[in-house]
This record gives C-alpha cells, sequence and structure tokens, in this order.
C-alpha cells in the first residue's frame, strides 16, 4: 500500500505587493523635486515605483512628471484633492487608495508607490490606512524655527527630510542647528538633509528607505 502522504499544492506565491510611501508637507519644499531624484536612484538599484500625486484642483505635478523622461507616463495617476489636501490622505483615504491599488494591479513589478500629498501646512499627516511609511519634506527657507514649532509631521512621520540645504547660507539659517532642533523633538527618528537641486542627500534617502521599508540591503 502506498502511505505516502500527498501534500497540499504549495499555495501560489503571491508577489509581496508595493510599499506605499507617504511624501507630505507644506506647499513648494520640493516634494515632488525629490520625487524627480528618487525614481532614477530606485532605478539604479532594480527598484521599480510608480507614483500618485495630489493637487488642489489640477493635475501640475502629475503632468510634470510625466513628461520629465524620468519615468513611464503611465505610471503616474493624479488625484485632485480639492480644497483640502490633508482630507484625502488622511480623513478619507479612498481615492488614493484606489490610484495604488490600480497602479499595483497594472504593474505588480513596481515594489514602490509613491503618493505626493497637495502642499499643505505643518500639521498633515497621512492615514495608515493608505500608506506603511510617510516623509515630511520641510525646507531651509521656510525657516530654522520649524522644527521647534513640532508639528504633527515634523515630529511624527518615519523620515523628516530637511530640503534646500543650497539654500541656508542665503536665508541665514544654520544646518547644524536645524538638524540638531529637528533630532530634539523626533525620540530618535530620521533626518536628512538633501539639496535636490544638486542632487545631494538623496542616496542616504533611498538607503533609509532600503532598510526601514524596503527590507533589501541598502
Ligand atoms: N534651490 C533649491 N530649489 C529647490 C530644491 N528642491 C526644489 N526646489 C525648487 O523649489 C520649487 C518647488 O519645488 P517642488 O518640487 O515643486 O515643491 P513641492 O513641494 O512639490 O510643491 P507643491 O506640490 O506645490 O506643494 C521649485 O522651483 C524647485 O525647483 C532644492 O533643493 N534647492
Ligand atoms: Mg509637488
Amino acid at each position: 500500500m502506498d502511505d505516502t502522504v500527498t501534500a497540499d499544492p504549495p499555495a501560489r506565491v503571491q508577489p509581496a505587493s508595493a510599499a506605499r510611501i507617504g511624501i507630505g508637507g507644506p506647499v513648494g519644499s520640493g516634494k515632488t523635486a525629490l520625487i524627480e531624484r528618487l525614481i532614477p536612484e530606485l532605478g539604479q538599484r532594480g527598484i521599480e515605483c510608480a507614483v500618485v500625486t495630489n493637487d488642489l484642483v489640477t493635475k501640475e505635478d502629475a503632468l510634470r512628471l510625466q513628461r520629465s523622461g524620468l519615468i513611464s507616463p503611465d505610471r503616474v495617476r493624479a488625484v485632485e484633492a480639492g480644497a483640502c489636501p490633508h482630507t484625502i490622505i488622511r480623513e478619507d483615504p479612498t481615492l488614493n487608495i484606489a490610484a495604488a491599488d490600480e497602479l499595483s494591479r497594472q504593474f505588480p513589478g513596481a515594489s514602490v508607490i509613491l503618493i505626493e500629498s497637495g502642499g499643505d501646512n505643518l500639521a498633515s499627516t497621512f492615514s495608515l490606512d493608505l500608506v506603511d511609511y510617510w516623509m515630511f519634506v520641510i525646507d531651509t527657507a521656510g525657516g530654522d524655527d520649524i522644527p521647534r514649532k513640532r508639528g504633527p509631521g515634523v515630529v511624527r512621520s518615519d523620515l523628516l527630510v530637511i530640503n534646500k540645504t543650497d539654500l541656508a547660507p542665503h536665508v541665514d539659517v544654520d544646518l547644524d542647528l536645524m538638524q540638531e532642533q529637528a533630532d530634539a523633538v523626533r525620540s530618535g527618528r530620521p533626518v536628512i538633509l538633501t539639496n535636490c537641486r544638486d542632487n545631494q542627500g538623496i542616496t542616504a534617502v533611498v538607503d533609509q528607505l532600503c532598510h526601514d521599508v524596503l527590507f533589501v540591503d541598502a
């Protein structure tokens, strides 16, 4: 008698779903500029991505990325936020979840979906129903007192990016002090300085994402 136990066929291996990474921050701090720098750096490491943008009543940022030549235009979706950009990333993120789901279905090889919030104030945060991880982007020209003001984005984001370091000397910002004050309110969560104009600090951001959210060696 054949007493071999026939095992159930192995469950189909599901591709790990794409990590959803939110990018929030005040108007003009450099969220889209950061995405423009992250896409090639991720690509060099073999990490495919797709992008969801949120603008108030236009598709400006999506069009900018689609025309950039950095990413296939069909990997970029625009969500129009209407009057309150934070509402659709926090209170009711349904539209953003639908856009990210659609990109995941269409591009199963994508490991990362970057979700740019519409530019908002220091209080904006992401719903954890929408993202696995979120960055908050501020810039030196917004003032070195921003970390001291302890807004939720500065304090609670997984990664704080202080962009436009090139402008610091022109706006009398002491970068070391700004970083020190940011560190002081973040209970050990990371802070990275970037200059998206000259592509500085981007490697450090991608290293951090690889370590914290993609779980691949940097
Ligand atoms: N000097 C300098 N300018 C930058 C840097 N990063 C972005 N900018 C400029 O800052 C302006 C705003 O950048 P965006 O990337 O559009 O900012 P954003 O946060 O996406 O803006 P919204 O989506 O409108 O909230 C643009 O003119 C960028 O060229 C930087 O590191 N240094
Ligand atoms: Mg933008």
